[in-house]
């Protein structure tokens, strides 16, 4: 866990210390997990990485053992292998059954991700040509007038960080934060309004593509507060590096707190 000493803004907004998660120089492994999602493909990447390894070691020595052990001068050893109907059973059946075993984790991941939980809140998120737009309209019920919670979030370039930019990422600030609560079943519509984009937050093990005319769905869970980070993933044109997603997962609480402030509720 990434966490920076120099963020006093974030310690302070909530009266305590929330952990940041972005990417560090020089970086090759995976952001934390936050969402049960991204520990699944953690763990699954540790287990893929193992048997890797052993296929790396094995297919190596058989082929250094061949280089060294069968050549022009002893062709007697080797004549015995060429057209075996044996070797050619063994050496399709081993990586058949091991594509198998790594078949099931691959399979349980993937639909586990797809599964669809009862949401308590629904977001909808929008791609532009180059910012991500928020619309929460769960309590337009409940609510005077049109008062769906809307906003965009455009990146912040560095004159528009505060004078102290200390505990601030360069090209990952948006001038506002999409809130999220933390231990709640999230469902996120993503779409785009021009061109395709992504919606891709690391922590949450989440990339989902945002299409012109359709809504793509998605389930999150955040298990801790914090602070995350991501980036549009298709390209977009020429600002797509330029419009970050900037995520506050926050306690229910802190969420409703802010929910009530924003919202004119009926009397
Ligand atoms: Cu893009």
């Amino acid at each position: 866990m990434i966490f920076n000493p120099f963020s006093f803004f974030f310690q302070n907004l909530f009266n305590k210390k929330i952990f940041l998660d972005c990417p560090s120089n020089w970086q090759i492994h995976f952001s934390d997990s936050a969402s049960p999602a991204m520990e699944g493909i953690v763990n699954f990447h540790n287990h893929i990485m193992i048997v890797l390894s052993f296929i790396a070691f094995f297919v190596s020595w058989l082929l250094i053992t061949c280089i060294l052990s069968y050549s022009d001068d002893n062709i007697s050893k080797s004549t015995k292998f060429t057209h075996s109907n044996e070797l050619e059973i063994v050496w399709t059946s081993i990586p058949a059954l091991i594509l198998l075993f790594l078949a099931t984790p691959s399979f349980t991941l993937l639909y586990s991700m797809d599964e669809l939980i009862e949401p308590v809140i629904n977001f909808k998120i929008i791609g532009h040509q180059w910012y991500w737009g928020y619309e929460l309209s769960d309590y337009s019920t409940c609510v005077t007038g049109d008062n769906n919670i809307q906003y965009n979030c455009y990146m912040m370039v560095l004159e528009g960080l505060p004078e102290n930019r200390k505990g601030y990422f360069r090209l990952l600030e948006t001038n506002r934060r999409v809130l999220f609560p933390v231990k709640t079943h999230l469902r996120l519509y993503i779409t785009a309004a021009d061109v395709l984009h992504s919606w891709t937050v690391p922590s949450f093990g989440l990339k989902v593509d945002a299409c012109p005319g359709r809504l793509n769905l998605i389930n999150l869970f955040i298990k801790r507060i914090g602070l995350f980070f991501g980036q549009c993933s298709e390209i977009c044109g020429v600002n797509h590096g330029f419009m970050p997603i900037s995520v506050m997962g926050v306690d229910v609480v802190q969420y409703n707190s802010y929910i009530i402030s924003k919202v004119n509720w009926i009397k």
